[in-house]
């Protein structure tokens, strides 16, 4: 089977690739993003109004994720694109720097629709936010620090181990097997 993964962002892609068995093609077609602070609500949306516009013959996969510190009450969250293509994963650095609560988590949704019933897989992990290190990753890994490294400072593989994305698509892999 062949899953359309309806992304603009390619590392989201590399990491699904490295995780399911099915062939995963791109497919860059830009669904409306509702406003929501529910990501399952927003994945959900764009699942169907993507499948619907975009053939109607293989599943697709949607993928809403985001950044949540404790400190900025769960900011940037939902708006986490907007914020990183405003003021920058940089600036949110500062905006957490002077804060003794440096807690964060990252949150994933993977909503999958095949004109049937919309499913949806989540994941998060519990994290640091920290000066920017590393260049592997994309969008706010570097400044997410796990256990001592942050996401730009992992492999591909490391990553999926841990992160948000890799738990969602995990229980995504498995719910697929039994289906
Ligand atoms: P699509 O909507 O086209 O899939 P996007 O990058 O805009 O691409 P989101 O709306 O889910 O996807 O993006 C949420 C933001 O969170 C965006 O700025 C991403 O760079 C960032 N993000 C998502 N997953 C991430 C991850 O695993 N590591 C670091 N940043 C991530």
């Amino acid at each position: 089977m062949t899953i359309r993964f309806v992304t603009s962002n390619e590392g989201k892609v590399r990491e699904a690739r490295e995780y399911l068995t099915d062939d995963v093609e791109q497919i860059d077609y830009d669904y409306t993003e509702i406003q929501s602070d529910d990501l399952a609500e927003i994945a959900v949306a764009g699942a169907k109004e993507a499948f619907e516009e975009t053939g109607r013959d293989d599943p697709v996969l949607v993928d809403d994720a985001g950044l949540f510190v404790d400190a900025l009450g769960g900011f940037p969250g939902p708006y986490s694109s907007y914020a990183e293509d405003t003021v920058g994963v940089e600036r949110v650095w500062n905006l957490v720097e002077q804060e003794e609560n440096r807690r964060a988590k990252f949150r994933c949704v993977v909503a999958y629709y095949d004109g049937d019933e919309a499913r949806t897989f989540e994941g998060a992990v519990p994290g640091r936010i920290v000066a920017p290190r590393g260049d592997g990753g994309f969008g706010y890994d570097p400044i997410f620090e796990h256990e001592g490294a942050t996401m730009a400072e992992m492999s591909t593989e490391r990553k999926n181990a841990v992160s948000h994305r890799g738990r969602a698509l995990a229980k995504f892999a498995d719910w697929l097997a039994e289906n």
